[in-house]
């Protein structure tokens, strides 16, 4: 039976997945995960992520994203499967994410020698050591220059499926050329982390599938190609930079003789890599309109399949490409597990204590509300970080838990409205999906049914399964979605955590209380001690 290898680079780790899967015999072969700070200290990163002192800059050595594919592929290769099977290969990585690479990165990586580590070998290609990521909040300035270019925000959103984001990779690429003339020059190619992880395998340039290429402000949606106005706008000769657009089920070459050689590996086709969210939305098996699905991963998003691109016009949500050829929505918030964590650790807590905690206090928390901006926060756009905690204080752990929790349940729900959903249920992902506990306040908070998956790393299972799906096209099988994600990607039945009716009455009367507590803490609205006050007398 042919073998699908799936990876995905994310923040914090790298994971593979292998299937084995020929027409109805399918089973998940082979996983395994890699936590950076702890596999590859020598980088320094904490969570994935180099430090600084400026919580608006945020940036990781891709150099670590190298090693760390380097020491993925040595443990598949002694994972004991029969490799020769290995038939695509496709992944997963954050999204937005920029790599930088000069001219010598073309030959050098057509020439790699088997017989020594990758990461020492690319020591010179890059034009900037490190790579922005996800979490960067500092280019506000070049955010307003490119939507001024374009005709504003809307013309922007329209064109690209979303407004000018910080994190976007257009606003990244414009500050770097601003601040650094000289290494925009010399840069001959910039990938986003998935085309450059393609690129690895490759051994050349790989292309970017829509899904992420439109996690740039630079794709016309629509026509899946760079949209010149918005590329020119953004930097000087950047045309020539950008790697091309393949759709996401293309073959982009096959595995280079580097990995053949150092991990006896086949010439296995690799599939174009993915974002993150895109690859999600297939590994929770959303391949169908109608359901979203919620990852509380590094960041919290909340997403779903569109056929046709309904672009959010309150500036908040995305449209970017799905796998499957049609759209998702997606909403992206930057205080997710960090945030969780945050708080877990204040109090000393495990995770098992900290839902004792959640349990030791109501819903609707006493109309105690929390904005938990830690960080600069995506949604909605909170540049300088604080936490904001209304009718209680930083020392009182049981309130601050579910504060946490219900904050951010509240957050998604509020700001995924404009997606336009009626959501029955919810398939839950991401590290946090683990926590039956969070899931109960989401169920209680949509008032939906929400499920866990069978595999709980739906980006590598969807990589995994676009491997699958974009491996059979090649050998000419155009097997349609459903029958890809049938067996792997679908909610565990027992799983279901039901909403409970008065639990969710509750949230409905929160969630506007909440939303006035955050027009009030980001200076747009009143004081909402009246409505806490009222809320109260009504929900205890
Ligand atoms: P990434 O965005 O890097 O893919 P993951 O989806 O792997 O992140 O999620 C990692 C996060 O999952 C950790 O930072 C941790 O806070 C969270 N997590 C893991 N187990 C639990 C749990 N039992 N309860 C709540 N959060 C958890
Ligand atoms: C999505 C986003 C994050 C990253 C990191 O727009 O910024 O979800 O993909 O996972």
């Amino acid at each position: 039976m042919p073998l699908y290898l799936g990876l995905d680079s994310s923040t914090q780790s790298l994971s593979a997945i292998v299937l084995e899967a020929d027409g109805d015999r399918r089973r998940v072969a082979f996983e395994s995960s890699l936590q950076f700070d702890e596999a590859l200290p020598h980088y320094r990163t904490t969570h994935g992520v180099l430090p600084s002192d400026d919580p608006a800059t945020a940036a990781s050595p891709p150099l670590l994203w190298a090693e760390a594919l380097d020491v993925m592929m040595a443990r598949i290769g002694q994972s004991g499967l029969d490799l020769s099977r290995l038939a695509a290969i496709s992944g997963s990585a954050q999204q937005h994410g920029s790599v930088y690479l000069n001219a010598r990165a073309a030959p050098a990586l057509a020439a790699l020698d088997p017989s020594r580590p990758l990461a020492e070998q690319l020591g010179g290609i890059f034009s900037r050591n490190v790579a922005p990521i996800w979490m960067d909040s500092s280019t506000s300035a070049e955010c307003a220059e490119i939507e001024a270019a374009v005709g504003g925000d809307r013309a922007l959103a329209q064109r690209t499926g979303s407004r000018a984001f910080e994190r976007f990779t257009a606003a990244q690429i414009r500050k770097f050329s601003k601040t650094n003339p000289a290494g925009y020059a010399a840069t001959d190619r910039i990938h986003l982390v998935s085309s450059f992880l393609a690129t690895l395998l490759t051994g050349w340039h790989a292309p970017l599938d829509p899904g992420d290429a439109s996690g740039t402000n630079l794709m016309d949606l629509a026509a899946c190609q760079w949209w010149p106005a918005a590329v020119d706008s953004t930097a000087g000769g950047l045309a020539i930079k950008l790697p091309a657009i393949a759709p996401a089920s293309a073959v982009v070459g096959t595995l280079s003789d580097y990995w053949r050689t150092r991990y006896r590996l086949p010439p296995a086709n690799v599939i174009a890599w993915s974002g993150d969210n895109p690859c999600s939305l297939v590994g929770t098996g959303l391949v169908r309109e109608g359901r979203i699905a919620v990852s509380l991963g590094t960041s919290d998003t909340v997403f779903g399949l569109m056929r046709e691109p309904r672009v959010d016009h309150t500036g908040t949500g995305h449209v970017f490409g799905a796998p499957t050829g049609d759209y998702m929505g997606l909403t992206c918030f930057k205080n997710g597990s960090l945030a969780r964590e945050r708080i877990r650790d204040a109090f000393g807590l495990s995770w098992d204590s900290f839902s004792e905690a959640l349990g030791r206090t109501p819903p609707g928390n006493h109309g105690r509300v929390m904005l938990p901006w830690f960080e600069p926060e995506i949604t909605p756009s909170v540049l300088t970080p604080g936490v904001h905690r209304y009718g209680f204080g930083p020392d009182d752990a049981d309130a601050n838990v579910r504060a946490v929790i219900e904050g951010q349940q509240m957050a998604l729900a509020l700001h995924s409205r404009w997606m336009n959903v009626t959501v029955d249920s919810i398939h839950a992902t991401g590290g946090a999906a683990a926590n039956r506990d969070i899931l109960q306040v989401m169920a209680d908070v949509f008032g939906a049914d929400v499920y866990q998956l069978q595999v709980g790393n739906s980006a590598a299972l969807g990589a995994a399964l676009r491997a699958f799906h974009g491996g059979l096209a090649a050998e000419g099988v155009a097997m349609p979605w459903d029958e890809v994600v049938k067996d792997f990607a679908e909610p565990l039945a027992a799983s279901r955590l039901p909403p409970d009716s008065s639990r969710h009455a509750v949230y409905r009367d929160l969630i506007d209380v909440y939303a006035a507590c955050e027009a009030h803490a980001l200076g747009r609205g009143p004081d909402p001690a009246a409505r806490l006050d009222v809320f109260r007398k009504s929900n205890g």
